[in-house]
């Protein structure tokens, strides 16, 4: 008879059946024999890293067998037991950790840091928070698409100070979506306790808060988590709203293997060793009869050797080797920009503004897939009143008034794409994508790339200034996102290129910065057709012809340009770019060839402008066609004032004609 050993967490069966529970008992002692496995390899320096999640494995474990296969998760770095649950084949997830080309994201990125849609998991990218609202957008479409389903994601007690989570919890919470918010209380975030941390004593007591139900359980209680998981899962799917579950455990190890675990107290070790999930489950199993040595040992040694066997196969794999080209083609969706001719003779005179209202409605005509979101955007129509009517004729469900929480709703918008769905968010301001920057240069810019995740959002950015509404309502910040390859910026001049790009923008499956000129949206009328059409990205066009100068702008710049030119007496070449990233090369070399001479024009400040980066281009690669250096003419380096004396001179436009004259005397 073997010696009894101890159980100290009260275990409830319920209906579970023999077999059910051990097939929890199999699914429990795999991420910890994985693991113990990596401590060695870690220890023998045959892998470089390694986040332990030993002694937290029954929540990952308890989730993913409580969910249906097709249900996603959203885990973090300690969640192991959610893709070998998921059945993940090992060979393949130890490429992953090595940074084999046949891992999950071909050697880009580590760890956990990869989704697999087969798997129905979406893994977290660095900055703890993002994949919240993430998940809010898998659930809003499993609501719109009525598929009654939950979605969960997981978030550490450190983690929880995010904006993302408040954010993400907030708009689940006013959209009533389908999301358990798991919280895996384990008393650290890296080194800070809780009480550096935050100053509530349980996460439960924010429920009320925001106005949904929170749910405290013994995180190491395999059973407890499970059985939890379960009935509020079934009762979500049919009434969808948001859960907030916190699991209370403790990491046995440090952050990370390097780190150590000097900053904890030796007898929280203790303590929390006597209530390991993985020993306390199979003792209890033991004791009750219900597993035997002999059924033990045999779920440990086929666990070994598929162990054994996917690491065979995934340290014979070479390193990947760089291919330069593959690694810039998968930065994108692929995506053949098959144009769509507008007919050009019968258009109608329209305002910016109006254009780009009608691109939007015929996009949403075309794509009942296409979910808008943003401040004031349904029976309101916008704070520019681009989307008026469209809750009439598209309904609530489809344009979408959201809380003040932009990350969370950019997040919201690649959660749409991992369902199949396309997305605009509306940035009231185009100053206050600082609130959703994240999302954007880092999940929506690199999904396609880590892990061929594509982002269909088009964000769309009232830019600007010349309405006197100073430092933060008049910002150009597309050069932000110029240095983040992933996206497609696009900056219309004039209302035929606003709808057709706009229209384009909605067709291409990759995540599209759109930014419409405030001043020109009812100022500036042109000559738009009525049919849907497209115009291509990264083709310029010329707004004036010559054979003195070039001068490259776009936006504004455009207007000004023009104006200045003819101030000189003609004569130049005025490419507007339309759109920035990609930027059209080819018609700038064509240009300067032709006339030696460049200016560039920009609304944004000079330094670290997008003119910078073309200026560079002319000099790297046609330096020997150039008679004069390339000018550039740009708004200051300061803030934006408000008063309209002081923008006026800010902005470059009164400053184009004799950076003209200059360039012309070279
Ligand atoms: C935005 C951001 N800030 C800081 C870090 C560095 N960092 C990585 S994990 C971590 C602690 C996370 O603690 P918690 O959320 O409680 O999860 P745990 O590691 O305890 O599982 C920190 C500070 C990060 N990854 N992202």
């Amino acid at each position: 008879m073997p010696a009894t050993k101890t159980v100290a967490l009260a275990f409830d069966r319920k209906k579970l059946t023999d077999d059910q529970l051990l097939s929890l008992y199999q699914a429990l002692v795999k991420p910890r024999m994985i693991e113990e496995k990596m401590l060695i390899l870690l220890r023998q320096n045959r892998i470089s890293k390694w986040f332990s999640g030993i002694g937290q494995e029954a929540i990952s474990v308890g989730v993913v067998q409580a969910l249906e296969p097709d249900e996603y998760i959203l885990p973090m770095h300690r969640n192991l037991g959610i893709f070998t649950g998921r059945n993940i084949e090992l060979g393949q997830l130890f490429k992953q950790w090595e940074g084999k080309k046949n891992g999950f994201t071909k050697g880009r990125d580590r760890s956990f840091h990869f989704g697999t849609n087969e798997h129905h998991i979406v893994g977290m990218i660095s900055h703890l928070g993002p994949q919240m609202g993430v998940a809010d957008g898998i659930a809003l479409a499993h609501k719109l698409k009525k598929e009654q389903k939950v979605t969960v994601v997981f978030s550490g007690d450190g983690g929880s100070s995010e904006g993302d989570f408040h954010e993400s919890i907030n708009v689940a919470a006013v959209w009533q979506l389908p999301v358990i918010f798991v919280v895996e209380n384990n008393g650290y975030g890296l080194s800070t306790p809780s009480d550096e941390q935050f100053r509530f004593k349980n996460f439960v007591d924010k429920g009320p808060g925001y106005g949904i139900d929170a749910v405290k359980i013994d995180g190491n209680n395999i059973l407890e988590v499970y059985h939890t998981i379960r009935k509020w899962a079934a009762d979500i799917r049919k009434n969808p709203r948001p859960l907030l579950l916190e699991a209370i455990t403790f990491r046995m190890r440090g952050h990370e293997e390097a780190s150590g675990t000097k900053y904890v107290p030796p007898q929280l070790f203790e303590i929390w060793k006597q209530k390991d999930p993985v020993e306390n489950f199979e003792n209890w199993l033991l004791e009750e009869g219900i597993l035997s040595e002999a059924h033990q040992k045999k779920v440990k040694d086929q666990i070994k050797k598929e162990i054994e066997a996917g690491l065979e196969v995934a340290f014979a794999e070479p390193l990947p080797q760089p291919d330069k080209v593959e690694e810039y083609a998968d930065m994108y969706a692929a995506f053949d920009q098959s144009l769509a001719e507008p007919d050009r003779q019968t258009g109608t005179e329209k305002r910016l503004v109006d254009a780009i209202q009608e691109g939007l409605k015929q996009s949403m005509e075309r794509h009942p897939n296409l979910v808008l979101m943003g401040q004031d955007i349904a029976e309101y129509g916008g704070v520019f009143k681009i989307t008026e009517g469209f809750v009439d004729q598209f309904g609530k469900d489809r344009v979408r008034n959201t809380p003040l929480c932009e990350s969370a709703i950019i997040g919201t918008g690649l959660g749409l794409s991992v369902k199949g769905m396309k997305a605009m968010v509306e940035m009231q301001f185009a100053d206050f994508v600082t609130c959703g920057f994240n999302q954007i240069v880092n999940n929506l810019a690199k999904s396609h790339w880590r892990w061929g995740q594509n982002a269909d959002v088009v964000v769309r950015m009232p830019t600007g200034a010349g309405v006197a509404a100073g430092p933060f309502h008049s910002q150009s910040n597309e050069a932000w996102f110029f240095h983040t390859p992933g996206l497609k910026i696009v900056y219309p001049s004039n209302p035929f290129d606003a709808k057709g790009l706009l229209n384009m923008a909605f067709e291409d499956p990759n995540p599209v910065i759109y930014f419409e000129h405030k001043v020109l949206y009812r100022s500036l009328s042109g000559l738009v057709p009525e049919e849907f059409y497209t115009v291509p990205f990264g083709k310029a066009r010329l707004a004036a012809t010559g054979n003195k100068a070039t001068i490259i702008t776009y936006g504004a710049g455009v207007h000004w340009s023009v104006t200045a030119a003819e101030n000189c007496g003609g004569n130049v070449d005025i490419i507007d770019l339309r759109t920035l990233l990609p930027f059209d090369k080819e018609a700038i070399e064509t240009s300067v060839k032709k006339t030696g001479r460049v200016l560039i024009v920009h609304e944004d400040c000079l330094t670290g402008g997008i003119g910078g980066e073309i200026s560079a281009w002319i000099s790297e690669h046609l330096f020997r066609y150039l008679d004069a250096p390339v000018l550039r003419e740009a708004s200051w380096d300061t803030a934006i004032p408000f008063a309209p004396t002081l923008e006026n001179e800010f902005l470059p436009k009164g400053r184009i004609a004799s950076r003209l004259e200059e360039l012309l005397g070279f």
